[in-house]
């Protein structure tokens, strides 16, 4: 970090932090940030510590806010903060492997293919199953479906209901592994322990005072419903990037 940046980030308000979720919050849905947001968050963490909380693991999420996005930002979590990152370097990691262990894993991953096998939805791609440091990622479709594809699967997913049936279903047959389901983007769903959610992250700010989180799917079942609702932070329904950055100029720049 350079000396006028050092100089710069002394003067930001202590105790607080902005936190952002990623897709529908600062970019578009697992699409590219915008040059206007890009410039914004280097504006705000001149006057507040800044930090993204994503589903994603740290792939696609420096896919979509940019390769150096663990120096740009003084936190980024990945997987909901299994994977955490302050000032660009690693400070913990989650491993669903250990926690789960080997025959769990193979329990659920065999049902769960088993279970897309018999579905009858219009097309099916490939990589069904992502497995991640800290969580299981599925996906009806598949993961390498084209972006056409995977705007499609959202409509069709809003009619036919394939990801809440599919959840609904992987709930009662896994409820001895108490593992939480969550649909917080287009194509997929989260499976992970419970308390893995987002307020996971939270464990890595005690220093902070006031944490404003920021997110769009803050809605019961939506993947920031937790750590909206949490007692530690103040939560911010966002309907678009357009509207986060307005908020937080309101919040945070105009005075
Ligand atoms: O927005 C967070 C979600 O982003 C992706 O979802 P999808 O590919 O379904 O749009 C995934 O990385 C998912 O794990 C994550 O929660």
């Amino acid at each position: 970090m350079n000396l006028r940046l050092r100089s710069r980030m002394a003067l930001r308000k202590p105790g607080l932090i902005a936190l952002f979720d990623v897709d529908g919050t600062l970019t578009a849905p697992r699409k590219g940030v915008t040059p206007k947001m890009l410039k914004f968050m280097q504006d705000l963490r001149k006057v507040v510590t800044v930090g993204v909380v994503g589903g994603s693991d740290l792939v696609k999420i420096s896919e979509q806010l940019g390769s150096t996005v663990i120096n740009d930002y003084d936190y980024v979590f990945a997987e909901n903060g299994l994977v955490a990152y302050k000032d660009g370097k690693l400070v913990g990691t989650q491993s669903l492997k250990t926690f789960l262990g080997e025959d769990k894993i193979k329990e659920f991953v065999n049902f769960t293919l088993r279970y897309i096998a018999d579905l009858d939805i219009p097309i099916k791609r490939g990589t069904f199953i992502e497995f991640r440091s800290g969580m299981i990622n599925v996906s009806p479709i598949g993961r390498n479906c084209s972006q056409e594809e995977r705007d499609e699967f959202e409509k069709y997913d809003k009619v036919h209901n394939i990801r809440p049936k599919m959840v609904e279903v992987l709930r009662q047959k896994f409820a001895h592994l108490n593992l939480t389901f969550s649909i917080g983007g287009q194509i997929s769903f989260d499976a992970f322990p419970q308390g893995w959610d987002k307020t996971y992250c939270l464990k890595y700010l005690e220093e902070f005072q006031e944490i404003h989180f920021f997110g769009d799917k803050t809605y019961k079942g939506g993947n920031d419903h937790e750590i909206y609702e949490s007692e530690r932070t103040v939560g911010h329904t966002v309907t678009s990037p357009d509207d986060t950055l307005d908020q937080c100029t309101r919040l945070f720049l105009d005075n």
